[in-house]
């Protein structure tokens, strides 16, 4: 059989090492788009990559960016993929308040660069779009699936907004094989640091071994529908391997508030923490009476999005997906990974 060649854009972020090793051992070979940056970008893939000089390896990285048509279309020409996952994005919805335009240009309009290549250059090249839960934004059904309406409350879903439409359009258009995954939050030890799993479970270790002393974070009160990115990256491909191209709500169906999060994060460390105050004011203070967490508006959005949570029967139905990693193991694997760069024990 043909081996099956996949080309990633966005391999050097969370999804991008997780997916990268997810094919890998399905027998891909793997090819990546990394963006030119001044300082080193790919430590989550470092321990894949192998040596492209070897005759044998199977991942491979090339430059390129999501705002350069030019590059893309290089890059799919010379590698000649059979799939394509587009997970490359301005991906922070905070900051996609103070870049909109950057944010469109890549998230947005970088779909559009991709779907187009594909048009023009091989139409059996099958895409994976990724789509997010922030489409939902506010929702007046508690939970969410493929037929509830879409209403962005960011420049981040905007985009992503138009690259869901996009992505349907093409394949409607074109007859592409297109689909989206609207996946809702999910995490790992390779999330970023500043999204906010990953910015309270590092501040409270760094808080626990006299590292800092107090984290400062923003609206504590939103609920969200936390998965790990191990699980859902087999979702992505899954989607590429089905008859018929669909579109995808994947979570876990399961809500909790960034308070929560803390509080089992907390839990987890031998914190005591407690509560003083409301809304801004809130203050989270150790047993020792010091305050150990405050609020401070400068993270917060200037519209938010207060309540996520998934439904994924048809996930369950068509993909027989469903999540395996529940939320405890997934801040357990967080804290693993957190204290052994900090190099704090016990
Ligand atoms: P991430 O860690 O922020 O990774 C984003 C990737 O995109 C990085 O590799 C980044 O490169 C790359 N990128 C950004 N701008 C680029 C540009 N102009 N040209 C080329 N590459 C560029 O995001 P993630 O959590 O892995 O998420 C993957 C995708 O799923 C994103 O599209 C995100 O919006 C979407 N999504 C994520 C979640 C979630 O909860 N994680 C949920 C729903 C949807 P650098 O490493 O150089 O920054
Ligand atoms: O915020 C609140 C914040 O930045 C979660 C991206 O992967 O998932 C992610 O977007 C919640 C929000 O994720 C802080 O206001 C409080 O209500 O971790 P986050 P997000 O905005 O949900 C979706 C599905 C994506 O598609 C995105 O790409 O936590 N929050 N205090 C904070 N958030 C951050 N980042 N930092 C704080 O200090």
């Amino acid at each position: 059989m043909k081996k099956k060649i996949a080309l990633i854009t966005g391999v050097t972020g969370q999804d991008g090492a997780y997916l990268s090793r997810f094919l890998l051992k399905k027998g891909y070979i793997v090819h990546g788009i990394k963006r030119r940056s001044s300082s080193l970008n790919t430590w989550r893939i470092d321990g894949i990559y192998d040596d492209p000089l070897k005759t044998k390896s199977k991942f491979f990285l090339h430059h390129g960016d999501m705002t350069d048509s030019l590059s893309l279309e290089r890059i799919i020409k010379m590698v000649k993929p059979s799939e394509i996952y587009n997970l490359a994005a301005q991906s922070h919805v905070k900051v996609s308040f103070e870049q909109p335009e950057y944010t469109a240009n890549t998230t947005a309009i970088g779909a559009l660069r991709i779907l187009e290549c594909i048009k023009n250059f091989d139409k059996r090249i099958k895409y994976y779009q990724a789509g997010t839960s922030e489409l939902f934004g506010v929702s007046k059904s508690k939970f969410q699936d493929e037929n509830t309406p879409f209403y962005a409350r960011s420049p981040y879903s905007a985009a992503k907004l138009y690259a869901h439409w996009i992505t349907i359009n093409y394949r409607e258009a074109y007859n592409l094989f297109a689909c989206n995954g609207i996946l809702f939050n999910h995490e790992s030890p390779m999330r970023g640091e500043t999204f906010v799993t990953k910015k309270i479970i590092s501040g409270l270790i760094k808080i626990k071994y006299g590292i800092e002393k107090k984290l400062i974070l923003g609206n504590l009160y939103s609920k969200r529908d936390w998965g790990h990115a191990k699980d859902y990256v087999e979702a992505m491909w899954l989607m590429l391997q089905q008859k018929k191209p669909r579109d995808f709500v994947i979570a876990t169906g399961k809500q909790y508030s960034v308070k929560k999060f803390i509080e089992m994060t907390c839990k987890e460390l031998n914190i005591n923490i407690s509560w003083k105050g409301k809304g801004i004011n809130i203050k989270g203070i150790n047993e020792q009476g010091k305050i150990i967490i405050e609020c401070n508006k400068k993270y917060f959005r200037p519209t938010e999005v207060e309540s996520l949570l998934g439904s994924t029967k048809k996930a369950n139905k068509y993909l027989n997906w469903k999540p395996k990693t529940p939320i405890k193991k997934l801040i357990k694997d967080i804290i693993d990974f957190e204290k052994k760069s900090l190099k704090v024990n016990g």
